[in-house]
């Protein structure tokens, strides 16, 4: 058992002063607000939730930076996309294990304390299956292990490389699967993470682009009532296709042809209409938002402050991995939205509101639902994921409140973060990982080898 005791904290019911928080087997066992600190608890000023990264490609970690070289061409994501399956095409399941590694030990260091890992690096080099089909699903686990962070394995099903079944690309080989394949594949990846006390897992069917209509009735069932993930409408030209095909755009398809629920989470809704905005909100479906990779990756912005107006939840996710850190994400999340609406403070929710409290409330809850925890925050019955920031950062001094979660966000970054808790386990303190320098050094070794 673990005792900590915090001068002020963020509780689901707001914030609280002299807040002490008892946890035990790796979950919050009680929240006692207004009580003084007493001998044996360990004391620290400002405590916050962990939030999730709903979407992430771990094995992108291996190619941050490397894509920002222009080439001959106008350079899109269709052209980052080809660097990004050399890159993938070249990985072992070693390589795979320390870029996931490291990438979980930064998440952590950054608050994230849960991964929904959009996993589609399924087989062998040649596209020919591992030995063991679940062997990439197996490092994914050990990564989400060493580093402490909580696992949702979201298996990605991938047949075609475009609209209406379109035979995949050679790039594409170590991505797909047929149905009878793919339901091997979650039974293996169910046993990959069966020694993790709190991983669970769900369904991604890729995108539209790579599952046919039938493929994904197929599929569905076997999420076994967890989480299904898709991406959805990220490039105009991935519209375009989708109005060719079938005459109706991706979120449209979507929302009228699947079974879009409050267990669905669309990721990269990033081109809808009015229509398809307000349809997707009250089906309780989270929008999956990836801001720095969205703005990466040249996709457009998402009509995040009119989804939000009709009653949408989204949460966050770091997607490529190109920069991990939840400030970063919920900074250009609304930054995108003042250069789009050319006002302030758009995504507060209303007058007097803090942005910055306004947006973590709502990428905690957003990031909850996606990835099916029924329990988050600081409450009893939660896994203990417990944040501390550094009150002495410059950013944060003489705030209380919201104010400070402001500071954080859109001054201090992630340089504010002091301690972390995993599952109960303080795995970063003053703002390192246990594991940063040996995740490091075998993160280096493996992309060394990649880029020479
Ligand atoms: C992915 N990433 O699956 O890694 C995609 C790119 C695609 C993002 N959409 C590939 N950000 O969508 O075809
Ligand atoms: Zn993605």
């Amino acid at each position: 058992m673990t005792r900590l005791h915090f001068a002020s904290a963020l509780l689901p019911s707001g914030w609280a002063n002299d807040v002490q928080v008892v946890v035990a087997a790796g979950a919050i066992a009680a929240v006692r607000p207004g009580a003084a600190p007493a001998a044996g608890d360990e004391r620290h000023a400002i405590a916050l939730p962990g939030l999730a990264s709903l979407h992430s490609h771990a094995f992108q970690r291996g190619m941050a930076g490397l894509a920002e070289l222009r080439g001959d061409s106008t350079d899109t994501f269709w052209t980052w996309r080809e660097t990004m399956y050399r890159f993938a095409l070249a990985m072992t399941p070693d390589d795979v294990a320390a870029v996931a590694t490291l990438l979980y030990v930064e998440m952590l260091e950054h608050g994230f304390t849960r991964v929904g890992e959009f996993h589609y690096l399924h087989h062998d080099r040649d596209g020919s299956p591992y030995a063991e089909l679940g062997e990439m699903a197996t490092r994914i686990a050990e990564a989400a292990e060493a580093s402490g962070i909580a696992l949702t394995l979201l298996p990605s099903f991938y047949a075609h490389g475009s609209f209406g079944g379109a035979a995949p690309h050679h790039g594409q080989r170590r991505f797909i699967c047929s149905v009878d394949q793919f339901a091997e594949l979650m039974t293996a990846s169910r046993n990959a993470i069966a020694n993790l006390p709190s991983a669970n897992i769900g369904i991604a069917p890729h995108s539209l682009r790579a599952v046919t209509p039938d493929e994904l009735r197929a599929i569905i069932p076997l999420a076994d009532g967890g989480p299904v993930h898709i991406h959805a409408a990220e490039q105009v030209k991935e519209v375009e296709d989708c109005l060719a095909w079938s005459s109706q755009r991706p979120v449209q398809w979507l929302l009228e042809h699947a079974p879009v629920d409050h267990r669905w989470c669309l990721i990269h809704a990033t081109h809808t209409t009015d229509e398809e905005v307000a349809a997707f909100a009250k089906t309780g479906a989270v929008a999956g938002l990836c801001p720095i990779t969205e703005a990466s990756l040249g996709d457009g912005i998402f009509p995040a402050r009119e989804f939000l107006d009709a009653g949408g939840l989204f949460g966050v996710g770091t997607d490529s991995n190109v920069l991990v850190g939840i400030a970063d994400e919920l900074r250009q999340l609304e930054y995108g939205q003042r250069l789009r609406h050319r006002q302030r403070n758009v995504l507060s929710g209303g007058a007097g509101r803090s942005t910055g409290r306004t947006l973590f409330d709502d990428a905690l809850a957003g990031g909850a639902r996606a990835l099916a925890q029924t329990a988050v925050g600081l409450a009893p019955g939660a896994r203990a994921d417990i944040v501390t920031l550094d009150a002495a950062h410059p950013s944060l001094a003489g705030r209380t409140g919201d104010a400070v979660i402001d500071g954080w966000i859109f001054a201090a970054g992630g340089a504010a973060i002091d301690c972390v808790w995993a599952g109960g386990q303080k795995v970063v303190e003053g703002g390192r990982h246990k594991l940063r320098q040996v995740a490091r050094e075998r993160f280096n070794a493996a992309v060394r080898r990649l880029v020479a």
